[in-house]
C-alpha cells in the first residue's frame, strides 16, 4: 500500500505546477468519523507537499470536538497549527460518551489542554486572510456555516480595517463544501445546510434546523469567493430511495497501528453503532476536500459559473443562466474507484 501511495502522490506531482494550496478546514468532528478521514487525508496531502494547512475551525457545539483536532494535529507532528471554535453558541456542550470526541479528547494529548485554550474561530479567520496574499486561500467547509457565517457577517476591527465580506472577496481563491444535494438539480439538504422539511420521517437530523437554514442562505446569498459544493449524492448518495451510489471508505484503516487516532475515532463511532469490526462509512467529507485539492480529475464533473439557491425549506436547485461564481460537483467515475484514491490519502506516515 505504501509503494501504491507513493506512486500516486509521485503521479499527481508530476502533472501539477501549481503552487501549493494554502487551506483552511471547517469542520465540525463528533459523531459522524468522516470528519476524521478527511483531517487524515489532509494531514497526509499536507506531508505530500498538496498543501499547507493554516487552520483547522469547529462549527459543533461540542467542547471535545476543537480538542479533538488539536489532538490530530498532534498525532500528526504538526502541533502548531492554529485550532478556532465558533464562539456564538448560547453554550457549549460536553460531549456524550457516543460521540468519538469523548474519547480521542479523553486518551491523546494535545496542545490545547482544555476548551478555553481555543482561539475564536471568526477571529481566526480574519487573521489568517488579513495576512494572506490576494486570492490564495482555498477554505474547505465540511461542517455547519456558522463560522464561515460570522466571518462574513464581522465589522472591522483591531485585527482588519476590512469587513469579512471585503477580506473573503479579496484573499479566497475557492470555497469548497460539503452540503446542499442538487441530484436531478432539486434535491434537499439534510444536515450541513439546515437539512428540509421534506426529510423530516427520513431522520431526526436530517428535518429543518432553521438556525443552520438562516445561516447557509445567508452564507449563499453573500459569499463573494468562488463557492462549490460536494452536495449529499456524491458520497452518501444511497438515501431516501435517491440511489445514486455511496463513496465508502474506513476499513483500510485497520491496517494502521492499533491506536492511530484517526483509526480509533472510526472504531469508536462504530463501537456504539453495530460494533467496531465493520468501520466502513461514507465520504461526504473527503469529496468535497478532495475536489478542492485536486479538481475534477478523473473523478467528477464540476458545474460552474452558476447560481445556486437554497429555500427556507431546505431545497436546493442551481442555475447555470445566471453568473454568481457557484457550481457544485457530481461523481462522474465508479464509486469505488473514488473510494479507492480517497481511501489511500486517509493512509499514511505519521511525519517526523
Ligand atoms: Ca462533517
Amino acid at each position: 500500500m505504501k509503494n501504491i501511495c507513493l506512486l500516486i502522490t509521485l503521479l499527481h506531482l508530476a502533472s501539477t505546477s501549481s503552487a501549493q494550496m494554502k487551506v483552511i478546514l471547517d469542520t465540525d468532528p463528533s459523531y459522524d468519523p468522516d470528519d476524521m478521514g478527511c483531517m487524515a487525508m489532509m494531514h497526509n496531502m499536507a506531508t505530500n507537499g498538496e498543501c499547507e494547512i493554516l487552520a483547522i475551525v469547529n462549527t459543533m457545539d461540542q467542547k471535545e470536538s476543537p480538542l479533538c483536532i488539536s489532538a490530530v494535529n498532534f498525532f500528526y507532528n504538526r502541533k502548531a497549527i492554529p485550532v478556532g471554535d465558533y464562539m456564538g453558541y448560547p453554550r457549549k456542550k460536553d460531549a456524550p460518551e457516543n460521540s468519538y470526541d469523548y474519547h480521542i479528547a479523553r486518551d491523546y494529548p494535545r496542545i490545547h489542554e482544555k476548551w478555553e485554550d481555543i482561539n475564536d474561530g471568526v477571529k481566526l479567520y480574519r487573521e489568517i486572510l488579513e495576512s494572506a496574499k490576494n486570492s490564495s486561500i482555498t477554505i474547505v467547509i465540511i461542517g455547519t456555516m456558522h463560522n464561515f457565517y460570522g466571518l462574513l457577517k464581522s465589522e472591522a476591527d483591531e485585527i482588519s480595517d476590512k469587513t469579512g465580506i471585503q477580506l473573503v472577496g479579496e484573499k479566497v481563491a475557492l470555497v469548497s463544501t460539503m452540503g446542499g444535494n442538487f441530484l436531478n438539480n432539486k434535491g434537499y439538504d439534510r444536515t450541513n445546510w439546515g437539512g428540509s422539511d421534506h426529510l423530516c420521517s427520513y431522520t431526526d437530523w436530517s428535518c429543518l434546523n432553521e438556525e443552520r437554514n438562516r445561516m447557509c442562505r445567508y452564507v449563499i446569498d453573500n459569499c463573494p469567493a468562488p463557492f462549490m459544493a460536494s452536495g449529499w449524492e456524491n458520497g452518501n448518495g444511497d438515501y431516501f430511495n435517491a440511489n445514486n451510489g455511496n463513496v465508502i471508505t474506513g476499513q483500510a484503516l485497520k491496517q494502521l497501528a492499533e491506536d492511530h487516532i484517526i483509526r480509533k475515532g472510526y472504531e469508536w463511532y462504530f463501537k456504539y453503532r453495530g460494533g467496531e469490526h465493520d468501520i466502513r462509512r461514507h465520504s461526504n467529507d473527503q469529496c468535497a476536500l478532495h475536489y478542492a485539492l485536486r479538481g475534477e480529475g478523473e473523478n467528477y464533473q464540476a458545474f460552474t459559473d452558476g447560481r445556486i439557491t437554497l429555500s427556507d425549506k431546505g431545497v436546493c436547485s442551481w442555475d447555470n443562466t445566471v453568473n454568481r461564481k457557484q457550481g457544485h460537483i457530481q461523481k462522474k467515475r465508479d464509486d469505488e474507484l473514488i473510494a479507492e484514491e480517497i481511501e489511500a490519502l486517509m493512509l499514511g506516515e505519521v511525519p517526523e
